[in-house]
């Protein structure tokens, strides 16, 4: 067939990236700019890898966006999604109302989760778990008498999801800039982001000194006035942003000194990614509220929830009366049906054990990357890691002009390479698949490697590094 003849089929790759120009508006995108280039086309996935529209396999380092636990393309998801479909494909679970998937699930995951936490509360996205987290913080200290308890303090380039609540919990300043946010009552304190904002301190008194602005925040909004703090027990989408170890520990104390609540969002986290079911076994937290959502389900199909420790069930089930609050999907049965089976084949599979058993191997090399001219910091906790590009060595301080270009250049270079990694301001990022092998961690630091020093050369001719 001739090339203008295969531009015109509608199913060629630029077939598709015309139609998907013509109609569809991308999250997160400059769409204009998106357009003029053309959307990369994945038509499917197995295991670690997905392939593209012109044949070409790439090494999912991203696990699709943090979700694919199990690797993509398990048919025994699809024959549970199935079944359950063909058997009860929608009902809901209001008006005294449930069915077995929700039932089973919920089981499942007060037995998974912190033993403490017994409770879920089913929502269909991450998103919808943090709006749903503001409600019953709030919904909680009005039931316990202190209804002036309703500030929650959240970090600055922490991410909470895109809904309104959640992008204000959030502390993403270019989603402020557009649509009026944060809402009121949410407050924003420094991240522990050692490698970009420690100055001359050394990580832990750095790390205490990020936990101490929670508790000066606190003094300075009124200790009778905050509810609650919510945090990434690793900031994920603000860059694998992993505290010092100082960290955690202030903050359990802070928190349990004023009284409020502890929100720690497993979005990300939960479900092995650190080589422990949640980021709150690895660093030993309790929360009181849990949001989940992406490895729940392995990213099948969609389906999150707010885990509920006991100390907030029992006020939210004996004391408020109704909870005026549900998704008409909250607990949808073949999303519940998706995410029981993907919990099947975490646990009877030893999927989180194999990532325990991996993450040191994958650790050892992604950390070696360090060594190269561009990089200043590897860091890597479970199976997220995080390169830093700078301009030369050591550095911490001088970064590239222009933030992010230098970062979407290496990512460009990465696809090229046949390696998904995601770029964060002028950081590579990677969390493959918790099913990842020997031989394909080998694949990817490979390819990594070489985008390295892909990137290196295109700076060096642009005349873009020091001399
Ligand atoms: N909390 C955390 C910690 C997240 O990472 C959400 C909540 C929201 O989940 P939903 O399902 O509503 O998207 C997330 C989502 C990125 C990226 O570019 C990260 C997320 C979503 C989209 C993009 O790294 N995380």
């Amino acid at each position: 067939m001739s090339e203008a003849a295969l531009t015109n089929d509608p199913e060629s790759t630029a077939g598709l990236q015309r139609r998907d120009a013509a109609h569809h508006i991308h999250p997160f995108t400059d769409t204009a700019a998106l357009n003029a280039e053309g959307a990369r086309v994945v038509v499917s996935g197995e295991g670690c890898w997905i392939t593209d529209s012109d044949g070409k396999r790439i090494l999912d380092g991203m696990s699709g966006l943090w979700c694919v636990q199990i690797g993509h393309g398990r048919p025994e998801i699809a024959e549970a999604v199935h079944r359950q479909m063909t058997e009860l494909s929608y009902y809901n679970t209001f008006f005294k109302t449930t069915h077995k998937p929700a039932i089973a699930l919920a089981e499942r995951l007060a037995r998974l989760t912190p033993a403490h936490l017994n409770h879920v509360f089913f929502t269909g996205s991450g998103s919808e778990s943090n709006d749903t987290v503001i409600r019953m913080v709030r919904t909680y200290w009005d039931a316990v008498g202190k209804p002036e308890k309703k500030t929650i303090i959240s970090r600055w380039n922490a991410y909470h999801g895109s809904t309104i609540g959640g992008a204000s919990l959030g502390g993403m300043r270019a989603m402020h800039g557009q649509g009026g946010m944060p809402i009121p009552g949410i407050v924003h304190i420094p991240q522990p982001y050692w490698f970009g904002e420690g100055g001359e301190l050394d990580p832990d008194s750095f790390g205490t000194w990020a936990a101490r602005e929670l508790a000066h925040a606190i003094e300075a909004q009124g200790p009778d006035t905050v509810a609650a703090f919510i945090a990434e027990p690793i900031q994920g989408a603000g860059g694998v942003i992993i505290p010092p170890d100082s960290y955690w520990p202030e903050i359990k104390k802070i928190c349990a000194d004023y009284d409020i609540l502890l929100v720690v969002d497993e979005v990300i986290t939960g479900f092995g990614r650190l080589g422990t079911w949640f980021g709150s076994d690895y660093y030993d937290l309790k929360p009181d509220l849990m949001p989940i959502a992406k490895g729940l389900s392995s990213g099948y199909l969609p389906i999150g929830g707010v885990m509920v420790g006991d100390r907030v069930a029992d006020v939210l089930i004996d004391d408020t009366g109704e909870f005026f609050h549900g998704f008409t999907y909250s607990g949808h049965p073949a999303c519940c049906a998706a995410a029981l089976e993907n919990l099947r084949i975490l646990e009877e599979e030893g999927v989180v054990e194999h990532a325990a058993k991996i993450a040191p191997y994958l650790q050892e090399r992604w950390r070696a990357l360090g060594d190269h001219p561009l990089v200043g910091e590897a860091r890597m906790v479970g199976l997220m890691g995080a390169l830093e590009l700078v301009p030369s060595k050591p550095s911490r301080t001088i970064r590239f002009d222009n933030e992010g270009e230098v970062g979407t250049m290496c990512r460009d270079f990465s696809l090229k390479n046949g390696l998904v990694m995601r770029a964060v301001r002028d950081s590579m990022i990677i969390a493959p698949p918790l099913v990842i092998t020997r031989d394909e961690v080998d694949q990817l630091i490979d390819r990594a490697s070489k985008t390295l020093d892909d990137t290196l050369d295109a700076l060096s001719k642009a005349g873009r590094l020091p001399s």
